[in-house]
């Protein structure tokens, strides 16, 4: 890696089909990236096993994950590109991590809190330690910055915590990673049927989330039944119409036109037309993201080599880590 190029991370776990929110929240924005950053994105496997995996469809899940990161345009000539679990530094870092992050701090994090109501017969200890293992993926590429949606903020300011600790008891060996969010207005999009919660690729009701993979007519089906209010006026509140600002954040952040202006266009808009509008936008993006899907999907051994060599890669800048850090702790 040359010096002169900042370093940026981002990760998605392969526990479903992605969807929507982990478009517009991060990866629409990795291809641009390239040509600024130095970019390292992972395939967060381990991440994913906090919750239980079916082996077959988690293989599948894994090998679609690298094939959209392919289908948006990054390119693995410009980026690293590796899975978690090829890395062991990662889970090697991940302990000593564990060594400097306090009970208290964990305990603060509110995806845990969330998670484990929703998986209340498996709360491990793995779903608490997460954002440890996430600092270990951040902190082991000395990344400047971390591209993430807004529910992902909490834990890079602990990750900046952890990181700023270890500089104090040791000296400067980690960079303190900053959290960089390129789009605020699609920083967290909300479910379709609760606007009020996170959409979420293990939500338990399909009707909640748009996949990548969806076709039109099932994009068109959810957007029309998406929960709005009974007002018939389309303008930004948060608080008061969460599901019309969620369809004004998704509108606006696929085609580029501010919510200030799209409220403007759409004042004598009904809720039905508007949905329409929404509903065919989707579409249309995700119509050439599929296509290109289909194409890297099918590449088997193309996928395996990008993974091998994005190992590779990684491996060496995750050792120079481990070494320096192994060196102050007198390992
Ligand atoms: N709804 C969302 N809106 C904007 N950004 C989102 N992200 C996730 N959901 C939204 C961002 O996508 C990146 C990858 O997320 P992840 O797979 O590592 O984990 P997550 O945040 O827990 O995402 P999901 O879809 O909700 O997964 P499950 O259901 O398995 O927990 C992150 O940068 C995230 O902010």
């Amino acid at each position: 890696m040359s010096l002169s190029k900042s370093i940026i991370f981002s990760a998605i776990q392969p526990s479903g089909q992605l969807t929507l929110g982990n478009y517009i929240g991060t990866i629409s924005h990795w291809m641009h990236m390239q040509d600024i950053y130095h970019c390292i994105y992972s395939i967060a496997d381990l991440h994913a096993i906090t919750v239980n995996q079916n082996k077959k469809l988690f293989r599948k899940n894994i090998f679609d994950t690298l094939a959209l990161y392919l289908a948006v345009g990054v390119n693995p000539k410009k980026s690293i590109i590796f899975l978690q679990s090829e890395v062991q530094e990662h889970c090697q870092l991940n302990w000593i991590l564990n060594c400097h992050t306090h009970f208290g701090e964990l305990m603060r994090m509110t995806q845990f809190k969330k998670k484990s109501k929703v998986n209340s017969s498996n709360i491990n200890i793995g779903l608490f330690n997460y954002p440890i293992l996430m600092a270990a993926d951040i902190l082991l590429y000395q990344s400047h910055k971390v591209l993430v949606g807004k529910d992902q903020m909490q834990h890079v300011e602990l990750v900046r915590d952890i990181a700023k600790r270890l500089n104090f008891l040791y000296g400067h060996i980690v960079t303190v990673p900053e959290v960089y969010i390129p789009n605020i207005n699609g920083a967290k999009i909300m479910a379709l049927l609760n606007p009020n919660n996170k959409m979420s690729k293990s939500d338990n009701n399909i009707n909640n989330v748009i996949f990548l993979l969806d076709n039109h007519e099932s994009i068109l089906k959810k957007i029309t039944r998406s929960v709005t209010d009974s007002d018939n006026k389309i303008f930004y509140d948060i608080k008061n119409k969460p599901g019309i600002s969620n369809l004004l954040n998704i509108y606006s952040s696929l085609t580029g036109i501010s919510i200030a202006v799209l409220e403007n266009m759409l004042m004598n808009t009904t809720y039905k037309h508007f949905k329409l509008l929404v509903a065919q936008s989707i579409s249309e993006k995700l119509l050439q993201l599929q296509e290109q899907f289909y194409y890297f999907k099918n590449k088997k051994n193309y996928l395996r080599d990008i993974l091998d060599f994005g190992a590779c890669v990684a491996k060496k800048q995750a050792k120079k880590t481990m070494k320096k850090i192994y060196n102050v702790l007198g390992l």
